[in-house]
């Protein structure tokens, strides 16, 4: 039989749900239970195209949208050879941010459909659970303001939110709503519960391909 495989578990959510919080929350939890964990922040900064998006991000430079989107979906393309690597060898990875927020933040822009936004990222290693982090506007308010980077307003986010719900109809994929709005150890709590219960149920089964 084929060894093991670990599960991918991606973090979705508003502005200030606690995304980056709970996924680093959650590897350090895992790896204490005995997993093997990692985390991957998407965008990551850190690569030639990852600089490039922090440099749109923080005003830096000014990319033309189409430009943008693609250059947010090769910053995840780049990472998959070591993705399935990881996954093959028993490794659970922890995506902060996926293809939804790519698809749902240009989406919000308003003149590209869902479908236009979907196709680059047609094909990634498919989650085997979204957990979207649930938060009334007031509450992410009461947890600071926007920063200065793009996207960082309210009826923006608005727009996001909207289109993640359109998202989450697809019931191919395994979304799991959960209440960011607990504290962060409750909430830490009820995500390893889920996402263990997630590796052990698709510790035998193949990694699909996202929306294909
Ligand atoms: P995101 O990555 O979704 O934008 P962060 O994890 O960066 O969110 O959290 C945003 C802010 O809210 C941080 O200051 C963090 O300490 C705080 N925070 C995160 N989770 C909670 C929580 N459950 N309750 C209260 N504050 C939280
Ligand atoms: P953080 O680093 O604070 O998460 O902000 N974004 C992200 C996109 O527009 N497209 C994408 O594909 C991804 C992953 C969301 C990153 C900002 O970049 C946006 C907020
Ligand atoms: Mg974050």
């Amino acid at each position: 039989m084929a060894a093991r495989r670990g599960a991918l578990i991606a973090l979705e959510g508003v502005d200030r749900a606690g995304k980056s919080t709970q996924g680093r929350r959650l590897v350090q939890g895992l790896r204490a239970a005995g997993h093997k964990a990692d985390l991957i922040r998407f965008p990551d900064r850190t690569t030639e195209i990852g600089q490039l998006i922090s440099s749109y991000l923080v005003r830096e430079k000014d990319l033309e949208d189409h430009t943008v989107h693609l250059l947010f979906s090769a910053n995840r393309w780049e990472h998959v050879p070591l993705m399935k690597e990881k996954l093959h060898q028993g490794i659970t990875i922890v995506v902060d941010r996926y293809a939804f927020s790519g698809v749902a933040f240009t989406n919000a822009k308003g003149n590209f459909c869902l479908d236009w936004c979907k196709q680059p990222d047609v094909g990634l290693p498919k989650p085997d659970l979204i957990l979207f982090l649930q938060l009334s506007p007031e509450e992410a308010a009461e947890r600071g303001n926007y920063g200065h980077e793009r996207y960082e307003s309210s009826s923006f986010q608005e727009k996001v939110l909207q289109s993640f719900y359109c998202l989450m109809e697809d019931k191919t994929l395994n979304w799991k709503t959960v209440d960011a709005s607990q504290s962060i150890e409750d909430l830490h709590r009820e995500i390893k519960s889920i996402a263990e219960k997630t590796m052990e149920e698709v510790q035998n089964k193949p990694l699909e391909e996202l929306w294909k």
